[in-house]
C-alpha cells in the first residue's frame, strides 16, 4: 500500500459565508485525513477558497468593495472555520494567491501545447450562479436543471475539445469502478458522458475578475478550470519548487457535494488527460444537507453558522452528528431535535455513562489506579466481550482502512457504540457492586477490562471526536502529549493493553445531557 494520502475539500466560494454544508465536507475530509495518519500514513490535507468568477465580482460590487478587499475578508472567514472545527489541514489554498496563478496558466499552457486547445466564439446560456453553461435543451422554463436564473452570452471564447473525451472517459471509467462513489453519482455521471460531449468554453472576456490566459490577456481563464487546478498547484506544480506534487500527487480523494460531481468527474479528468496528467483515484459526492426540512437559502437566512452550533452542542457533539446522522452520500436534515437525540442517546447515556461509571468505581474501590486482572479465570461472558473489544473484523486496520476510504462513516460510528453499549450490558450482568461482596479479585477483573474497552473504543474514535477522545485517554493515563498527538490504531492490539497501577484521573463529565431538546 502506497504510504502517502492526499485529500482535498472542494474550495469554496466566497460569496457566502461559512455554514453547515461547508462544515461537513470539511469535517468528513478531517476524519479521513486523521484515520489516515493514525493508520501510520503521510496524510497531505488541503482545503481553500475559490476567489474568482462573475459571481464574486457580482458579490463584492454588491457590498461595495473592490474583489480583493471583498475576497480577503470572507476567505478569512472560511479559515476561522478550519480552526473553529478543529481541522487538521495541511494547507489553506486561495485561487488568488501568486503560486496558484502561475500553476493554473502553466496547466492551461500544457492542455494548449498538446493541441487541446482552440479559439472560437461562444454563443450560449450562462448561469453565474453555478458559473455553468447549459444547452438550450437542459433548460427548464427558461432556467438552469438547477433553478438558476440564465443570461445569453455572445463573445469570443478559447474552448477546450471535451468532445474528444467521450471514449476516453467511459473506459476510465470502465476500468476505475471505484473512481466515483458512491454508485448512483457514477451513474449518473456515465449516463450524462453517454449522452454526448460538446466542447467547452474555458474562456471569458466580458468581466475580469480571473487569471489571465497565457499569451491573451484579453481572455480570463473559466472559474471551474482556474478552480479545479488548485489541488495540483496548491502542491506547486508549475512552480519551482514541486517535491510535494511529486509525492502526494494524484489525489486520493476529492470530497465534494453531489452538486459539484460533474466538474469533478468529467471536465476535471479530462482536462488532465489532455494535458497528459495523472488522475485522481477517487471522487466521492456527498448528499445536501437541509435545516429543519428546508433548503439552506440566503433568502430563508435559516444557514446554520458553526460557530452557534458548537457553542450549543459542543464541538466534538457536533462533529459526531454530522458523521452519524445518515449514510455519507444521501442527503440530510439537520434538526434541533435530532441532534439533541443522537448526543443523549449515544454520547452522554451510552459512550459517557459507561466512561463515568467505570471510572468512579476505579476511584471508589482502587484507590484510582487500574486494577490487577490477575487470578481470575475468565468466563464465557469475559472471553466473548473481549473479542469484541479487541478489533472485532470488521475493525481491523485494513478493513477498517477500506471502509473509511469507502466513507461509510456512520456504520463505523455506529460499530464503535455497539462496543459500548456491550461494555454497559456487561457491566450490568457483571455487577461489580456485587462482586466486591464475593471476592475483589472478580471486581478487579471486571473493573480491569472495562477500562481496557474504554482505551479501545476512545482510541477507535479519534478520527472523529479528537479534543474528547485526547482527554478521555489523558484521564486513563496517557501523557498529555501522546493524547493530543493521537494513539496511534496499531495500539489497539492487545499487547499495548493497559497496566495495572495506571493511574486514573478523577471522572469529569465527558458529554453531558442536552437537557433543552427542541
Ligand atoms: O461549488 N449540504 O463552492 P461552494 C451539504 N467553488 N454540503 C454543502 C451544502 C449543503 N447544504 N452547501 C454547500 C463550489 N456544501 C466551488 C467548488 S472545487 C474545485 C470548486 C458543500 O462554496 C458541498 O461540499 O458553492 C459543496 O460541494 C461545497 O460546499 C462547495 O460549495
Amino acid at each position: 500500500m502506497k504510504n502517502t494520502f492526499y485529500i482535498t475539500t472542494p474550495i469554496f466560494y466566497v460569496n457566502d459565508k461559512p455554514h453547515i454544508g461547508h462544515a461537513y465536507t470539511t469535517v468528513a475530509c478531517d476524519v479521513l485525513a486523521r484515520f489516515m495518519r493514525l493508520a501510520g500514513r503521510e496524510v497531505m490535507f488541503l482545503t481553500g477558497t475559490d476567489e474568482h468568477g462573475q459571481k464574486v465580482e457580482k458579490s463584492a460590487e454588491k457590498a461595495g468593495v473592490q474583489p480583493k478587499q471583498f475576497v480577503d475578508g470572507v476567505s478569512q472567514a472560511f479559515r476561522d472555520l478550519a480552526k473553529e472545527m478543529n481541522l487538521s489541514s495541511d494547507d489553506f489554498i486561495r485561487t488568488t494567491d501568486a503560486r496558484h496563478i502561475k500553476g493554473a496558466q502553466a496547466l492551461w499552457i500544457k492542455m494548449q501545447e498538446k493541441g487541446q486547445i482552440y479559439l472560437g466564439s461562444y454563443p450560449g446560456w450562462y448561469a453565474v450562479r453555478d458559473e455553468a453553461f447549459y444547452q438550450e435543451s437542459e433548460l427548464v422554463d427558461g432556467k438552469a436543471p438547477t433553478g438558476a436564473e440564465v443570461e445569453w452570452v455572445e463573445e469570443p471564447s478559447y474552448f477546450f475539445k471535451l468532445s474528444e473525451y467521450q471514449d476516453k472517459l467511459l473506459a476510465f471509467y470502465d476500468a476505475n469502478p471505484g473512481f466515483i462513489m458512491p454508485e448512483s453519482r457514477r451513474n449518473e455521471v456515465i449516463s450524462f458522458v453517454k449522452g454526448g460531449l460538446k466542447d467547452l468554453s474555458i474562456s471569458r472576456t466580458t468581466f475580469k475578475w480571473g487569471i489571465p490566459v497565457p499569451g491573451d490577456s484579453e481572455h480570463i481563464m473559466y472559474v471551474w478550470l482556474d478552480a479545479l487546478a488548485n489541488y495540483m498547484t496548491a502542491l506547486g506544480y508549475g512552480q519551482e519548487d514541486d517535491t510535494k506534487y511529486k509525492k502526494f500527487w494524484p489525489a486520493d480523494l476529492h470530497m465534494v457535494g453531489k452538486d459539484i460531481i460533474r466538474f469533478h468527474a468529467v471536465y476535471w479528468p479530462a482536462f488532465l488527460m489532455a494535458a497528459d496528467l495523472p488522475l485522481p483515484k477517487r471522487v466521492f459526492a456527498h448528499g445536501w444537507w437541509t435545516v429543519e426540512g428546508e433548503k439552506i437559502s440566503k433568502s430563508l437566512g435559516n444557514a446554520i453558522v458553526p460557530a452557534d452550533l458548537i457553542e450549543t452542542y459542543g464541538l466534538d457533539q457536533t462533529r459526531y452528528f454530522l458523521m452519524r446522522e445518515v449514510p455519507f452520500g444521501s442527503d440530510g436534515n439537520f434538526s434541533r431535535e435530532r441532534i439533541a437525540i443522537v448526543i443523549n442517546s449515544e454520547l452522554a447515556n451510552n459512550f459517557g455513562n459507561l466512561i463515568q461509571r467505570t471510572l468512579s468505581m476505579v476511584h471508589k474501590n482502587c484507590g484510582g489506579v487500574v486494577p490487577d486482572p490477575q487470578g481470575v479465570q475468565k468466563d464465557e461472558l469475559d472471553m466473548a466481550f473481549l473479542q469484541k473489544i479487541q478489533v472485532t473484523d470488521a475493525l481491523t486496520p485494513e478493513n477498517i482502512a477500506k471502509r473509511y476510504y469507502d466513507c461509510k462513516f456512520n456504520d463505523i460510528l455506529a460499530d464503535i457504540m455497539a462496543i459500548a453499549s456491550e461494555a454497559n450490558i456487561y457491566i450490568d450482568t457483571k455487577a461489580p457492586w456485587k462482586q466486591k461482596k464475593i471476592d475483589e479479585k472478580l471486581m478487579n477483573a471486571t473493573l480491569y477490562h472495562l477500562v481496557e474497552a474504554i482505551r479501545c473504543i476512545t482510541i477507535m474514535i479519534q478520527p472523529f471526536m479528537p479534543g474528547s477522545a485526547a482527554r478521555i485517554l489523558t484521564a486513563i493515563g496517557y501523557s498529555e502529549e501522546q493524547a493530543t498527538k493521537g494513539i496511534l490504531f496499531f495500539e489497539l492490539a492487545p499487547e499495548y493493553a493497559i497496566k495495572p497501577g495506571t493511574e486514573i484521573a478523577v471522572p469529569q463529565p465527558f458529554f453531558p445531557r442536552i437537557e433543552n431538546v427542541s
